[in-house]
């Protein structure tokens, strides 16, 4: 009995006034993970700072383009590299944020004979010079080792072998070191199965890995739509220990043009669709786009700090208004044109401008079917739209407008063109320029893209419309 009264105060306590207490995730923070150029000193100085500011408490360092950190891993850091990194640790440590230093060796590592105890000794040494500059948290990454037909060949005994080995030597030799963190080959769970087997590497990894490293992966897909307590709890199954994910939003380095060109559209929307369930860490890789990466991670933050109360709506206003301050109206009519990312192979953030997309769809839905038209929604939404636009192109601070720039710009030029629809409309006949406006935002999506399903989609629809209407005109003469 005393026993029942004991567990009804504990769960009494973690409910305050309805709502469940915070339980924030233990290991949460920013993976610099992605590709292309690598964040400077400065960036990732600010974006430690960041963490702090918003209860994240760890960055894992692990720019897939710096040289050291994967192609040239073997290579140690120059000195100069090597003081700035001693710098950032000292910038962590004062922040009381994990600095977590990733080595990505799989690109060519050696595991067994000679050549196997020599990596791993080159492996061992440049940790050692992390841990003497005062780094204490290491990751061991073997992700994206595909070659170009989509397979791996990796061997999961292999790499649970090497961690293991590297976990127990670290340990033997320090006393104050966090367990290793890894993202396996196969890291999202669509991967690691074959119908309803776990494939070889997976289960091989699985069943050697010693129990304290920690596991990360990305979903069911690398970049994908959510991840459900169920998905949590299969791959918890499949690693036997709690596994924490690596999140791939806002990060934009897959953003293709139409043409595959290479990007670039922004993440500016929240995080969302993330489990409710426990979990060990979260890392959230962001954008190249250090500024502009703060509304998605500062949403992340919030998350992170209470999965079970989290609203993404919420987050987002929240993190906008303390970010944007009198620019928030503005930057959040701009932000919501740019959440959506989406390729063959990726799918991640909620719809970009709902609002406008559905008035929009309205009122190409009503032409022709009811007697009295209402151009006024649409006129509003244009309207707003550009005004949002030219404001922050005026007022927005240097540092997040050399950030934002060309997605502004073609944002503006994509609002002038819906404004030129709409007069079309109106007109009942259409504007010439819209095609060649069209033309001009095609061009410019070879560096930004911007509400394709959405403000930029109105056009298109409008041209559409009268296409049509001129060639059923043809066809009744
Ligand atoms: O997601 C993981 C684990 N690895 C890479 C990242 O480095 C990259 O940034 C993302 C997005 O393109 N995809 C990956 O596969």
């Amino acid at each position: 009995m005393k026993l029942f009264y004991v567990a009804l105060i504990f769960f009494a306590t973690l409910f305050i006034g309805g709502t469940a207490q915070a339980i924030p995730i233990p290991l949460r923070g920013v993976v610099e993970g992605f590709y292309g150029t690598p964040w400077n000193f400065n960036d990732r100085a600010d974006i430690i700072n960041f963490c702090r500011q918003n209860n994240l408490n760890a960055y894992i360092y692990a720019p897939k383009d710096d040289p050291f950190h994967r192609e040239k891993w073997r290579t140690p850091y120059p000195a100069e590299k090597l003081n700035e990194m001693r710098q950032l640790v000292a910038v962590a440590k004062k922040n009381n944020v994990r600095f977590i230093f990733a080595v990505s060796p799989g690109l060519d590592l050696n595991y067994n004979g000679k050549k196997g105890d020599e990596d791993f000794n080159l492996l061992l040494n440049k940790l050692d010079t992390m841990y003497k500059i005062g780094v204490r948290d290491f990751a061991i990454f073997f992700d994206d080792l595909k070659d170009d037909k989509g397979r791996h060949h990796e061997d999961g005994k292999e790499h649970a072998k090497f961690l293991n080995r590297l976990q127990k030597n670290l340990n033997e030799k320090y006393r104050d070191i966090a367990p290793i963190i890894t993202v396996p080959t196969e890291y999202f769970s669509e991967d690691m199965q074959k119908g309803k087997k776990i494939k070889p590497y997976t289960k091989d990894l699985a069943e050697n890995l010693d129990s304290s490293i920690v596991v990360l992966f990305s979903g069911r897909g690398v970049v994908c739509d959510g991840i459900t307590d169920e998905e949590l709890a299969e791959v918890n199954k499949i690693f036997g220990r709690e596994v924490g994910i690596w999140w791939n939003y806002p990060v934009n380095d897959y953003s293709l043009t139409p043409n595959g060109e290479k990007n670039v559209k922004l993440a500016l929307g929240a995080v969302e669709k993330l489990p409710m369930a426990n979990m060990t860490a979260i890392f959230f890789n962001p954008m190249g786009q250090v500024q502009m990466s703060k509304i998605a991670l500062g949403t992340g933050a919030i998350y992170a700090n209470n999965p079970a109360n989290y609203d993404e709506n919420s987050a987002w206003n929240k993190i906008i208004n303390a970010q944007f301050g009198s620019l928030a109206s503005e930057m959040k009519i701009f932000a919501e044109h740019s959440r959506h990312m989406e390729n063959s192979w990726a799918k991640v953030g909620s719809q970009d401008a709902p609002d406008f997309h559905t008035t929009a769809y309205l009122l190409l839905h009503s032409l022709g079917k009811k007697s009295f038209i209402d151009f006024a929604p649409m006129d509003k939404k244009i309207a707003e739209l550009q005004s949002a636009v030219d404001l922050l192109l005026k007022k927005l601070p240097k540092k997040y407008l050399s950030e934002c720039k060309p997605q502004l710009e073609q944002l503006k030029r994509i609002a002038h063109a819906d404004k030129i629809a709409l007069e079309s409309l109106k007109a009942g006949k259409i504007d010439p320029k819209l095609k060649i406006l069209r033309e001009e935002i095609a061009v410019n999506e070879k560096q930004a893209v911007i509400s394709e399903e959405s403000a930029r989609k109105f056009i298109d629809d409008v041209i559409k419309f009268f296409d049509e209407q001129e060639k059923n005109s043809r066809k009744k003469k």
